[in-house]
């Protein structure tokens, strides 16, 4: 069997108790790939770890390789061939006697433990390690990670597939479409309330979405805000933030990142803009992407945007360079 090494923090969380069965029975990188698992927490909670690690062994999987649960982030990434950065600093902590509430506050918390998993990834992983920020804030996580990497060769993502999952959907459920024929879909920007899930651009049956729906009110006064707004829906129905579907979306972006994206199709996550569509460079920013060899992943070009687009498409851009400039002592 081939061997993969996989490092991922917040192993102890909620999202991680759904993710790491599926990473590591063969379903995310084929029956004939060992995955050696890496389980990075903060030390309170490291020790936790040994009973994930118990009932990882208890599934029994063929794929299953070593498994290793550590405190250390440079031990965690050493050699890793992916990381998946879930752990975070959730908003309401109470950090030095003070309740984080503040999104700046947050922003620099969150931002300080990514500069020193930037730098650990950038000079231990392996030289094509892909990265997929999965904690929040996570498009500005990933440019202070990716900052501190400072390795070009390493790849970079901010996950928004769950936001397109979501997106798809939705246009499923209005158009009573199988989900299997729902195409195409980009969450342009920020994965936060500003992001843009594009209707137009996203196919049913191959047909534009928004022409197979033909209801301009309901896309933009209805669907939208739906789309935008199902993570906090989530909270207040379930009382806990989604984490079975988060972990379904990651595996979803490993998967995309691994195999050639299908002909007529394209998948969203979130990477360093290289200009494209207007973006200023650099930004960690949801684009419609294809990978068109096994880890090679590219912008498609060309999609055509209409004006209520690039209106949607400028507030996420607006928030993320002030999400930037708040941490821009970390940069
Ligand atoms: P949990 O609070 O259940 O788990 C987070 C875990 O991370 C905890 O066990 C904590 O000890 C650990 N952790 C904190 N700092 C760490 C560090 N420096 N190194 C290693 N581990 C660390 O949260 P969970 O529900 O699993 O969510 C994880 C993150 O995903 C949160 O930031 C959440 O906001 C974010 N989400 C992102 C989504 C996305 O689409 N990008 C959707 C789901 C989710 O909201």
């Amino acid at each position: 069997m081939k061997e993969i090494n996989v490092a991922v923090t917040g192993g102890a969380g909620q999202i991680s108790y759904s993710l790491l069965p599926r990473l590591i029975s063969g379903e995310t990188f084929g029956p004939d790939t060992k995955v050696n698992l890496r389980l990075v927490e903060i030390p309170q909670v490291v020790d936790k770890l040994e009973g994930t690690i118990m009932e990882l062994v208890d599934c029994g999987f063929d794929q299953t390789g070593s498994m290793l649960a550590t405190a250390d982030i440079k031990e965690g990434v050493d050699g890793a061939d992916w990381v998946l950065l879930v752990g975070s600093i959730p908003r309401g902590i109470v950090i030095d006697g003070k309740k984080i509430e503040e999104r700046s506050d947050l922003l620099k918390i969150n931002g300080g433990i990514f500069t020193d998993q930037g730098s650990a990834i950038g000079s231990l992983a392996n030289k094509e390690a892909k990265i997929l920020v999965v904690g929040n804030p996570a498009n500005t996580n990933a440019l202070i990670g990716k900052k501190h990497a400072n390795n070009d060769s390493q790849q970079w993502f901010a996950m928004t597939a769950l936001d397109a999952n979501r997106a798809k959907a939705q246009l499923a459920l209005k158009t009573g479409s199988d989900i299997t024929s729902v195409s195409n879909m980009t969450i342009w920007g920020n994965h936060s309330p500003t992001m843009y899930p594009d209707p137009y651009n996203a196919k049913i049956n191959g047909t534009s979405a928004a022409e197979v729906i033909n209801d301009k009110k309901w896309i933009e006064n209805e669907y939208l805000p739906l789309v935008q707004q199902r993570g906090k829906a989530v909270i207040d129905a379930r009382g806990a933030s989604s984490a079975a579907s988060a972990a379904n979306a990651a595996i979803d972006t490993v998967k995309a990142v691994e195999n050639v994206t299908p002909e007529n199709d394209s998948f969203s996550a979130a990477i360093a803009s290289d200009g494209s569509y207007g973006v200023p460079e650099g930004l960690i920013f949801g684009y419609p992407l294809r990978t068109t060899a096994p880890g090679k992943v590219e912008i498609i070009q060309g999609l055509e945007l209409n004006e209520f687009a690039q209106s949607k498409i400028q507030i996420t851009t607006e928030e993320l360079l002030s999400e930037k400039e708040a941490v821009s002592d970390l940069l």
